[in-house]
């Protein structure tokens, strides 16, 4: 008996998943989505393999990005759904004896009908619950989806999309936020004067200082439109923010050049000097300055001009000073004279764009 009520919350689940399916096949030709075709369709839970957040989590830095042959993830979800949809003609013919054979029975009392319907619509909607978890979880794309699905508490998890890890912010400005880059005093502080290939990559500790990698920049703000926000903390002057309402890096082949939408803030709009720019490092020089290098002269790489008004990936101040141009800059207003702000803590972070 039991059997042929879970089979009829099969159908309503199995036909749950198809639009799941659905929203995978059109929507989302890049995902990263494992799909094993020797698991029998019995149970939706096991045709995606997933990994845990919390799970062998791959060393940070040395992961490379995951492209998808988009044709073959296509084709082989093409296949699952189309051994979804005789499974589902299947278990529609069960169903339907199901309700036969229950309006056939005579010997059923009323108790034992209802509790049999509460048993159907719990186990529907556990099922439901869990197929629409796993839905997301495949698709998470960024820190924002993770939230959506409950994962509220900050701190690093594993996007499998991208096979990496990343540090969400899911408190500050309602949550949601990928954290791109931070500064923050530790011992020893991280190097930020890196090679084109180091930022490429990205480089640091999650937990602590880290560029999340101009690579991951690029596939990541081009995914979907994003804004960017950017915490900051003067060491006299206390904090100030700044956002923008957009954030896109480009590819290797434009040197991840950078594209900012429109500023607001309680500081000056010193990044948008930086707009269109592309990046510069110690040992590549696309900067404007005809001199030398802006990376190698101030220390880090960044996308400067002719060099800077922002320098986040500076040298930490230790001690900080107003004089050395190397460390972490925002040049501000003050009466209406250019004061530079020395930075002992900085956060930028991205969240999809409203
Ligand atoms: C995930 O890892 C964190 C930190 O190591 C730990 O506190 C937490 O209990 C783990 N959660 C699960 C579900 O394993
Ligand atoms: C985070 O999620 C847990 C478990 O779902 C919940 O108990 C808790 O109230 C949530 N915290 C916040 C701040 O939303
Ligand atoms: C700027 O805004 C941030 C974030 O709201 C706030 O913490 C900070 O105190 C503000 N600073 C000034 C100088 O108003
Ligand atoms: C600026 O700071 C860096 C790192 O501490 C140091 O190497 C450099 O000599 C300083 N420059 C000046 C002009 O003080
Ligand atoms: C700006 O003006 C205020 C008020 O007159 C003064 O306290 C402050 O020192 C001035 N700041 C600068 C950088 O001159
Ligand atoms: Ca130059």
């Amino acid at each position: 008996m039991w059997k042929a009520v879970h089979n009829v919350s099969c159908i309503v689940v199995m036909t749950y998943f198809m639009c799941l399916l659905d929203t995978f096949i059109s929507a989302s030709p890049r995902r990263r989505v494992t799909v094993d075709q020797e698991t029998p369709l019995e149970d939706p839970v096991i045709i995606y393999s997933l990994e845990h957040p919390n799970s062998t989590l791959p060393p940070w830095g040395d992961v490379p990005y995951v492209d998808v042959n988009p044709s073959v993830l296509q084709s082989d979800l093409k296949q699952v759904k189309e051994d979804l949809v005789s499974r589902i003609s299947e278990l529609k013919e069960d169903g339907e004896k199901l309700r036969t054979s229950i309006e056939d029975s005579k010997g059923a009392t009323q108790t034992q009908i209802t509790s049999l319907k509460t048993q159907v619509f719990e186990k529907m909607n556990e099922m439901q619950n869990e197929v629409s978890r796993l839905g997301l979880t495949v698709m998470a794309e960024d820190c924002q989806d993770l939230f959506e699905l409950g994962y509220n508490a900050t701190g690093v998890y594993y996007l499998q999309k991208f096979g990496r890890q990343v540090h969400c912010d899911m408190e500050i400005d309602s949550g949601g936020w990928l954290v791109i880059q931070r500064r923050v005093r530790v011992d020893p502080q991280v190097n930020f004067d890196q090679s084109w290939h180091t930022y490429k990559k990205g480089f640091g500790d999650l937990e602590s200082e880290f560029w999340i990698g101009n690579e991951f920049l690029h596939v990541l703000t081009n995914q979907k439109a994003y804004r960017l926000a950017v915490d900051m903390v003067d060491f006299e002057k206390g904090a100030f923010a700044a956002s923008y309402s957009s954030f896109r890096v480009g590819n290797e082949a434009s040197f991840y050049a950078l594209d900012l939408g429109e500023f607001k803030g309680n500081t000056t709009d010193a990044f948008s000097y930086h707009h269109g720019r592309p990046f510069t490092s110690n040992d590549r020089d696309n900067d404007l300055y005809g001199a030398g290098n802006c990376a190698s002269y101030f220390s880090g790489g960044w996308w400067y001009e002719n060099c800077y008004d922002a320098h986040l990936n500076g040298v930490y101040p230790e001690p900080p000073d107003r004089l050395n141009a190397s460390f972490i800059t925002w040049w501000a207003l003050e009466n209406n004279t250019r004061v530079p702000l020395v930075l002992t803590s900085v956060t930028v972070r991205v969240k999809p764009s409203p």
